[in-house]
């Protein structure tokens, strides 16, 4: 059979509110043209982010009402522990509310001033709490990862020479831990080989630094691996994700993702000292050692959610709907981050909107237009997010890239309404050089995207 089908049916069912153009032109009006600010009841299909957005199974709806509620050493936590021992493997499992706060208390523990934190790409949280705990975030990806068009099967992977490098330049001692993020989020949800997990864990071994997996979308990952390294065919992603887990020694996991839950997280180590601190800390402001932050409810959706991500048929329905939406919006042109990632398509604003400068939004000016032609809501990676002032001379730089991701929540929207999107990207396309910028009338002194307030520039 060619079509490959959701593996789910559906069984309850949550409206879609549908609004004109001329509507939803008043409403990203009032809302500043930043669709942060859009009412979630406004959007047609959000594709804001994958994160806690997933659809959960009737299995883990059962295991809301199974939770054991004890405030210590609940039933439920030892299921979730057991759950995530099989498939990462490590001594100690610590739940956490979600990932930034696994982060936390992982770069509280074991970064201070001075010290440098290499990893594929940092996501912005994990950035933001290694630089909180007076440590330097370095990005080392691969150089295919900074062309977009560039085709490369791991384009996640971290640059390995960049890497001995780095510890040369800076010393082992100034390197507490070294992490990789799989899939590689910020980089276009691109995956790291396990050839690279391997290699990076050689290089870091004898200097005695600890690798860390940010494991948000492992699952994901695994199922890369089984499609395109070499030997990993014929094994399970279970299989997989032991290996990948095997070299390191822990990890941080956001469960709103790749657990397929709406919240939740959690901290994993083999290091007793260092789970005993950290343990410490969690009691501080998380919780309890057996909760976390979470309700019991919540480690039972957790530790069924694992179980379902590893399905084959999961995990092919989801990379596949991934890669039908990429492919249709490239087979009519339209620039995207090569190879469709994981969790999101990424599309390259700069390279479709060459007539908007970086200063005046382009990928911002493209989410507002999709918004505008269907509802969607994207989120804008370019300058809004990423541009920053010349600390010197006060003059507004760039960011980096201009992209709009597409993020799809898990086992929430059905295959036409990714035709639909499509169609609507397409659209767009077709009229790109009628786009224009926008300019800044507000915003904060720190992560301005997300209460900025724009107006069109003509
Ligand atoms: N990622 C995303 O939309 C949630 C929004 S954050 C503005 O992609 C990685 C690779 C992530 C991630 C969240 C976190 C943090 C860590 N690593 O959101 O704290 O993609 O659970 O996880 C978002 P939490």
């Amino acid at each position: 059979m060619k079509t490959i089908i959701e593996p789910f049916k559906i069984k309850v069912v949550e409206p879609i509110r549908m609004t004109s153009r001329a509507e939803r032109e008043r409403i990203i009006a009032e809302a500043g043209y930043n669709l942060f600010q859009v009412s979630a009841d406004d959007v047609l299909i959000d594709l804001l982010t994958d994160s806690g957005t997933s659809a959960m199974s009737a299995e883990q709806w059962a295991g809301i009402m199974r939770g054991d509620e004890a405030y210590a050493c609940s039933k439920s936590f030892y299921r979730f522990q057991d759950a995530v021992r099989g498939i990462f493997g490590f001594r100690h499992v610590i739940p956490t509310h979600q990932g930034r706060a696994a982060e936390r208390i992982l770069f509280s523990v074991m970064c201070k001033q001075g010290d440098v934190v290499p990893n594929n790409t940092h996501f912005d949280t994990t950035r933001a709490n290694c630089e909180y705990a007076g440590a330097e975030a370095v990005d080392l990806p691969i150089a295919e990862a900074r062309q977009p068009a560039a085709l490369h099967p791991f384009k996640g992977n971290m640059d390995t020479r960049a890497l001995a490098a780095l510890i040369d330049k800076v010393g082992a001692e100034r390197i507490p831990l070294c992490m990789i993020t799989v899939t590689n989020n910020s980089g276009g949800g691109q995956p790291v080989s396990l050839a690279n997990i391997r290699e990076i864990k050689a290089i870091l071994e004898p200097h005695g630094i600890p690798l860390y997996i940010d494991a948000c979308r492992f699952a994901e990952n695994a199922w890369f691996i089984k499609q395109r390294e070499e030997g990993q065919a014929e094994r399970s992603i279970r299989e997989i994700c032991r290996e990948m887990f095997a070299y390191a020694d822990g990890c941080t996991m956001s469960a709103k993702k790749d657990a397929l839950v709406n919240i939740g997280g959690f901290l994993c180590t083999n290091d007793d000292r260092l789970a005993e601190r950290e343990r410490d800390l969690l009691i501080l402001t998380e919780g309890f050692p057996t909760y976390g932050g979470l309700a019991g409810r919540d480690l039972e959706a957790i530790a069924t959610g694992l179980e379902e991500v590893l399905r084959e048929d999961y995990l092919q329905y989801r990379i596949v709907s991934t890669s039908y939406l990429g492919q249709a919006i490239t087979d009519a042109g339209v620039p995207i981050i090569q190879p469709p990632g994981g969790h999101a398509i990424y599309i390259d604003a700069a390279a479709m909107l060459p007539h908007i400068p970086p200063l005046e939004f382009p990928a911002q000016a493209l989410a507002i237009e999709l918004y505008n032609e269907a509802g969607i809501r994207s989120v804008e990676i370019g300058t809004l997010m990423f541009g920053r002032k010349d600390p010197e001379s006060g003059e507004a730089l760039p960011g980096p890239m201009e992209l709009v991701r597409l993020a799809i929540p898990r086992r929430v929207y059905t295959q036409s309404h990714l035709d639909y999107v499509a169609e609507a990207i397409i659209e767009v396309y077709q009229r790109r050089e009628a786009i224009r910028g926008l300019r800044l009338v507000y915003e904060a002194p720190f992560l301005r995207h997300f209460t900025a307030r724009l107006e069109p520039l003509d």
